[in-house]
C-alpha cells in the first residue's frame, strides 16, 4: 500500500472564496486525494485557512471584531463550505493554532543556528494619512519589471515576481489611497535564501517529470538575478506568529511577528500535528508521514496551488526545510494551475465578481460544480467559466450521459424482473467487445489519475459513461425481451453492474451521486476494479435487491441559466 501526503494551499481567512480559487487547489486536491484512497492507498489530506498577515487584520478591522474571534468565526465558515463541497481533508487546520507557533519558531531557530538568517535595519513605509506602517500588500504601484499598474508591494500578479515595496513606481496606500509616505526605520530578519541556491537549483534540476507550469516558474525565478533575494521574514504587526529563536526570546525583535509568508507553508506540516491530536494519536503519527527519519521516508507528497503560489512553494518554503538541516519530508510533486476567468473577465475577491463558494451551493449541489470545475481545470492555459457552457456539460455529461443510463436500466429493470438482479443468460461477443473497450478506458484513466491531468481524466470517466449508454442503446433490451428474455437478463444484469462501476470511478469527481449510485445498487463493496473487469462486473449477483434512485441529475434550464446570469453578472457587496 502506497502512502500518499497531499496538501492543498492553505486558503487566506479573510473571506469567501471563489470558484477559481476552487479549482486552482482544493478541488484538484480533493480529487486526487479520493482517487489514491479510492485505489486502496494510505491518504493524509491537509488543508487549513492562511490566518496571519494584514488581510486578516484589516478584514477583522472591517468587520469591526477583534482578529483572533474574526479568525475563529471565519475558520468555522470555510470548514462549512469545504464540507458542502466535499472536500474529504483529514483535518482542516488553522495557521494560527499553537502547532504552527511552536513549528515557525523551531524553524526560525534552526535557521538562525544555520547561519541563515541575518538581521537588517532598514526603512519602512509609513502612511502618515493611516497612522501606520503599510504592509506589503497594502502598497500598490507599478511593477519594476513589467509595468503592471496595479502591482502589490509583495508580487506583481501580472508577472508573478516577488517584490519589496520600496521596489514598486509610484506607490500608494490601499487602505486610503494616499500617496502621502515616507519611509522610517526598522529592523528586520532576513532569511538568505541566496546562500542556498545552488542547492534549490539541484533540487529542482531533479523533477524533471514536474509540470512546466510549475518548474518554468521556478526556474524563471531562481535564474533571474534577483529572484532568490534574501526575504524579511518579519513584520510590524500585532496578529502573528512572535518572532522567537525556538522557545528563546529574540532581542530586537520585541513585538514583531513572522512574515505570513514564512509561517504559512510551515503550516502543512502544523496542521498534520494538529490532525494527530484532533485524532487522539501522539507525535509519532505525524511525524511518520513529515519526517524522512521517523518513517516518512517511503511517502509521496503532492502540493496543490494556483501559479501565484508557485514561487514561495518551489524557492521559499524549500529554503526553509533544506536551510533547517533536518529530516523533514520535501514535497515530490507540484501540480500547479492556471487561472478561471469569469465570463469575460477575471474572478475577483477585493472587487466582488464572479460566483464564490457559498453562493455556488446556494443555487446547486456540489457534484454540478464539481464536475464543470474539474472537467475544465485551467491546467495547460487560464480557462473561462461561461454559464452557457456550465449548462451545456451538466446537461449533457451528467443528465443525458450518467444520469439517463442509471435511470434507463434501472427503471427498465423494475418493470420487466422487479427490483432485483435478473438471473438467465450468459454474455456474448457484444459484451465482450464492451469489456475490452471499458478496460482500455478504465487504465487509461487510471493513468491520467496517477498523473493528476485532471482534464484528460475528467474526458476519459466521460467515455467511460458513453460506453455504457452506447451498449443499452444497441443492445436495447427493451427490444430484445420480446424474443429472448433470458439474453435481455443478462443485458440487464451487465447494466446494473455497470452502475456500480460508474459509481466507484466516478467517486473522486461526483462522490455525492457516486454514493446515491452504490446506495440504490445496496453494493457493499466499494473496492476499484484491479484485475479483470469482466469477473468484477458480475458482482452484484442474480437475485440481489436493488432499487431505482431519486433523478441523480436535474437538468438547468434556460430560464435557470438567465436568471443566474443576471444575478451574478454584479459585484457582490
Ligand atoms: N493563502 C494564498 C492563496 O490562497 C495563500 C496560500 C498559502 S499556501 C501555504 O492563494
Ligand atoms: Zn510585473
Amino acid at each position: 500500500m502506497a502512502r500518499h501526503l497531499i496538501t492543498s494551499a492553505i486558503p487566506y481567512i479573510n473571506g469567501i472564496k471563489h470558484l477559481g480559487n476552487l479549482v486552482g487547489s482544493q478541488l484538484p486536491a480533493d480529487l486526487y486525494a479520493r482517487y489514491q484512497r479510492g485505489r486502496g492507498n494510505e491518504v493524509l489530506f491537509l488543508c487549513a485557512t492562511d490566518e496571519h498577515g494584514t488581510p486578516a487584520e484589516l478584514a477583522a478591522a472591517k468587520a469591526g471584531k477583534p482578529v483572533a474571534d474574526y479568525c475563529a468565526e471565519m475558520h468555522t465558515v470555510q470548514a462549512e463550505i469545504a464540507r458542502g463541497f466535499r472536500l474529504s481533508f483529514d483535518h482542516f487546520g488553522r495557521s494560527s493554532s499553537p502547532q504552527n507557533h511552536k513549528l515557525t519558531q523551531h524553524f526560525a531557530g534552526r535557521l538562525a543556528e544555520a547561519g541563515l538568517i541575518r538581521e537588517v535595519s532598514e526603512t519602512q513605509i509609513y502612511s502618515k494619512a493611516d497612522g501606520r506602517f503599510l504592509p506589503d500588500r497594502y502598497i500598490e504601484g507599478t511593477c519594476p519589471n513589467c509595468g503592471f499598474e496595479s502591482a502589490r508591494g509583495d508580487q506583481c500578479d501580472n508577472c508573478t515576481k516577488q517584490l519589496d515595496p520600496v521596489d514598486l513606481i509610484n506607490p500608494r496606500s490601499t487602505i486610503s489611497g494616499s500617496t502621502d509616505l515616507e519611509q522610517r526605520a526598522t529592523k528586520h530578519l532576513y532569511l538568505r535564501q541566496s546562500e542556498m541556491r545552488q542547492q534549490l537549483q539541484d533540487w529542482i534540476d531533479s523533477k524533471a517529470d514536474w509540470p512546466i507550469l510549475t518548474t518554468s516558474i521556478a526556474k524563471k525565478w531562481l535564474n533571474d538575478g534577483d529572484g532568490l533575494q534574501d526575504r524579511g521574514i518579519t513584520r510590524d504587526l500585532d496578529w502573528g506568529i512572535p518572532v522567537k529563536k525556538g522557545d528563546q526570546d529574540w532581542p530586537g525583535m520585541e513585538g514583531k511577528v513572522f512574515y505570513v509568508w514564512f509561517d504559512a507553508p510551515i503550516e502543512y506540516i502544523a496542521c498534520g500535528a494538529e490532525w494527530a491530536r484532533a485524532q487522539g494519536l501522539d507525535d509519532s503519527a505525524w511525524e511518520r508521514w513529515w519526517r524522512t527519519d521517523k518513517g516518512a521516508e517511503d511517502v509521496t507528497y503532492t502540493q496543490f496551488m494556483g501559479k501565484d503560489n508557485v514561487p514561495f512553494h518551489t524557492l521559499s518554503f524549500p529554503a526553509t526545510i533544506l536551510g533547517s538541516g533536518e529530516p523533514w519530508k520535501l514535497v515530490d510533486y507540484i501540480k500547479s494551475f492556471n487561472y478561471l476567468n469569469y465570463d469575460g473577465g477575471q474572478f475577483s475577491t477585493s472587487r466582488g465578481r464572479g460566483v464564490f463558494m457559498d453562493q455556488a451551493l446556494a443555487i446547486l449541489p456540489a457534484d454540478y460544480w464539481r464536475w464543470w470545475l474539474l472537467s475544465h481545470a485551467p491546467e495547460s492555459s487560464d480557462a473561462e467559466f461561461t454559464w452557457e457552457n456550465f449548462q451545456a456539460s451538466v446537461n449533457k455529461d451528467l443528465a443525458d450521459v450518467l444520469g439517463n443510463f442509471v435511470s434507463r436500466i434501472t427503471k427498465f429493470c423494475r418493470s420487466k424482473f422487479g427490483e432485483t438482479v435478473p438471473a438467465g443468460g450468459e454474455i456474448g461477443p457484444q459484451e465482450t467487445a464492451l469489456i475490452d473497450a471499458l478496460t482500455t478506458r478504465l487504465r487509461a484513466y487510471e493513468t491520467f489519475m496517477d498523473e493528476m491531468e485532471v482534464r484528460k481524466s475528467a474526458q476519459e470517466l466521460r467515455a467511460i459513461w458513453v460506453l455504457g449508454n452506447e451498449y443499452l442503446q444497441s443492445a436495447a433490451p427493451w427490444v430484445t425481451i420480446k424474443e429472448d428474455a433470458d439474453r435481455a437478463a443478462m443485458q440487464t444484469r451487465l447494466g446494473l453492474n455497470l452502475i456500480r462501476l460508474y459509481a466507484v470511478l466516478s467517486a473522486p469527481f461526483i462522490p455525492d451521486a457516486s454514493a446515491a449510485m452504490l446506495g440504490a445498487m445496496q453494493a457493499q463493496d466499494a473496492t476499484w476494479p484491479e484485475g479483470d473487469l469482466g469477473a468484477w462486473l458480475t458482482a452484484l449477483p442474480a437475485g440481489h435487491a436493488f432499487t431505482v434512485p431519486e433523478v441523480l441529475f436535474t437538468k438547468i434550464t434556460d430560464e435557470q441559466r438567465e436568471e443566474w446570469q443576471t444575478r451574478f453578472a454584479g459585484i457582490r457587496t
